[in-house]
């Protein structure tokens, strides 16, 4: 793995290097497509593992790390790609469908978070609006817009909604992303923590929920099984908006306007709050692996 552990909490820039060697080696399986830069200028690449690109194959498309303090989001990310890449078994999970990774969306307020030794607990992007810094990545999007659940204090520091919907290049980029796969894209997966939810639409609003929830809920249920059944911890499902609302999120966004049928934020892990420990990667990252497998065979089937 050329000096990359997938079960630390490795660099953006580690985590870069890692993707250039899985793609020299697999040009086969994984293809790297540059999306552009973040506020700061750290390059921002997808990840596409697919058997087959020519096959007009369902396309997962799983992000990770919008938030800077939630560091076991892009581990995740990082290890479904080492998974999909490397065990004979995933070979399966590729099967008719295409995997689309962005790992780090948030690779400002990641660096920021891994640099400065009183920061760790950050969580919005670096940019910088009237005299502060950074905008909620989760309270960005163009859907809903800041009807709920957000500041508009761009020195509030958790969850400034921005001066406008996608005012930030790192959610523009999670937009291009999603209306360009538009067609294809059957599953979106926001990966978070901490709290141990699955939940989905509507974010914005617990008062009521979209009609297809019946689908959302039972796919969130059957991940959350698949991960009890090997030892882990199952998922409290429902609605985001339940849980608290929250306009401007990407699930929302990819769920009302982009049309993506399943959408999902994940929130992993529960115990440690944002700092979860480093060694017990080891034991949850396969746990959890497990219910990505089963939203390949939902994707799949349809
Ligand atoms: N939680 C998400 C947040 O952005 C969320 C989850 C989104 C809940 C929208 C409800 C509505 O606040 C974390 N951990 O960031
Ligand atoms: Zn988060």
């Amino acid at each position: 793995l050329r000096g990359l552990n997938v079960f630390e909490y490795n660099s953006h820039a580690a985590i870069q290097d890692y993707l250039d060697t899985v793609a020299k080696r697999h040009p086969d399986l994984v293809r790297l497509q540059v999306l552009g830069t973040s506020y700061q200028g750290r390059v921002m690449r997808l990840v596409k593992i697919s058997t087959n690109p020519s096959a007009g194959n369902p396309i997962i498309f799983i992000d990770a790390g919008i938030h800077a303090r939630e560091w076991v989001a892009p581990a995740m990310a990082l290890y479904v790609i080492h998974r999909l890449i490397n065990d004979p078994e995933a070979k399966n999970d590729l099967n008719g469908v295409d995997w689309y990774i962005l790992p780090v969306v948030n690779p400002d307020g990641y660096e920021y978070t891994r640099n400065s030794r009183n920061n760790r607990l950050w969580r919005k992007t670096r940019s910088k609006h009237a005299n502060c810094y950074g905008v909620d990545g989760n309270r960005n999007y163009g859907f809903k817009w800041a009807v709920s659940g957000v500041s508009y204090n761009p020195c509030n520091k958790e969850t400034y909604a921005g001066p406008e919907p996608f005012s930030e290049p790192e959610t523009q980029i999670v937009r291009n992303i999603m209306m360009e796969n538009a067609k294809r894209m059957k599953l979106y997966v926001s990966i978070h923590s901490y709290g141990q939810y699955l939940v989905y639409p509507w974010g914005y609003t617990g008062d009521f929920l979209p009609k297809e929830w019946k689908k959302l809920d039972s796919l969130a249920r059957a991940v959350s099984d698949a991960i009890q059944r090997v030892g882990g911890q199952p998922f409290k499902v429902m609605s985001a908006g339940k849980w608290y609302p929250a306009a401007g999120g990407s699930d929302d966004f990819a769920f009302g306007a982009v049309g993506v049928p399943y959408s999902y934020t994940m929130e992993l892990t529960d115990g440690y709050e944002f700092v979860y420990p480093e060694p017990l990667l080891r034991k949850v990252l396969p746990q959890f692996y497990e219910g990505f497998r089963v939203m390949g065979n939902q994707i799949r089937k349809e």
